[in-house]
């Protein structure tokens, strides 16, 4: 593929749900050799460092939502950088847990609408993640972006959505833990999803190719966020919240390098990494793997390029 200047944002965050651990993601996965693998590809690595979010006051006592505040930071911070990295290049952010995606996907999205173009996004995730402060049970932030950012209500204290995505140009794949209030509010939703059954019965390229052509007939921008717990907790167990069932190492793979093939990818979120509960860097070595193939990295090459 065409040489890319790829932009690592570290983004330790670790507020997003109770067991702490992924603030130690980024230096993991640069351990791992994310910024070798990438630049032996041919790419251009830049790497950003660690972001630090500003001040931030405390919580009320007694609040349902877990450290809010600090969230909310986080997100102001993230969707400053993601927008200012979009103008030059392909970011790559290193969380961090899911709660990363507030602010990585509205920064995107505000460089799309920007330009004129529209912003897709792509969940690989055993969660839909698509709860709002009302519906959250657990009151974890790391189970709302997607309803953050295509404009769900009850955001309060957050950044408004000036450029929410359109449900119509979001893509879950891997789902196997969707709680209720999520289960009603996608089935009320044109958000495409693909759960574990549908890549048993179908396989994963047949939803994911029909997204990618979307997204190309559209001459979209695509952000793809892979959690960790996409993959089954068998080749992936570095995850706080490991669902049973998962993507295999070939499906993830597989996924990869479709999105690579499409030429759509415009930024990335790696999240949910817990290199505490790692096992000898093994996780967080798939994930420099996966991203490798996300951008460019083959055993042969394809004849033609089968999208965009
Ligand atoms: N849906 C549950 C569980 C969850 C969401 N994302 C993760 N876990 N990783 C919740 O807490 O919102
Ligand atoms: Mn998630
Ligand atoms: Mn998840």
């Amino acid at each position: 593929m065409t040489q890319t200047t790829c932009i690592l944002i570290g983004a330790p965050l670790d507020c997003g749900k109770r067991r702490p651990g992924c603030l130690m993601g980024p230096d993991a996965l640069r351990t791992a050799g994310l910024a070798a693998a990438l630049g032996e590809l041919g790419h251009r690595v830049e790497d950003r460092g660690n972001l630090r979010p500003d001040a931030f006051a405390p919580d009320d006592p007694g609040a349902r939502l877990y450290r809010r505040n600090e969230t909310i930071a986080w997100t102001e911070l993230l969707r400053r950088e993601a927008r200012a990295a979009m103008a030059e290049g392909l970011p790559i952010f290193l969380g961090g847990d899911h709660a990363l995606s507030l602010g990585s996907v509205t920064g995107v999205a505000d460089h799309a609408a920007a330009v004129g173009r529209p912003q897709f996004v792509l969940w690989l995730d055993a969660h839909s993640d698509i709860h709002t402060p009302r519906t959250s049970d657990s009151g974890n932030l790391h189970g709302t972006p997607i309803g953050y950012v295509t404009g769900r209500p009850d955001f309060d204290g957050f950044p408004p959505v000036t450029a929410p995505v359109p449900p119509e140009n979001v893509c879950l794949i891997g789902l196997r833990s969707v709680d209720p209030a999520e289960r009603q509010a996608l089935e009320q939703s044109p958000i495409r999803r693909h759960d574990m059954r549908d890549i048993d019965e179908n396989g994963i390229a047949r939803g994911l190719a029909a997204f990618l052509e979307q997204v190309a007939a559209q001459n979209g921008m695509l952000h793809v966020s892979l959690d960790v717990d996409f993959l089954d907790p068998a080749v992936a167990p570095a995850v706080g919240t490991t669902v049973p069932g998962g993507a295999t190492v070939r499906e993830g793979h597989l996924a990869m390098e479709m999105i690579c093939d499409s030429g759509l990818m415009t930024s990335l979120d790696l999240v949910e990494l817990n290199p505490f509960l790692d096992e000898r860097g093994r996780t967080a070595h798939l994930l420099v793997e996966l991203t490798a193939s996300a951008l460019g990295r083959r055993v042969f090459d394809r004849p033609t390029r089968a999208y965009g």
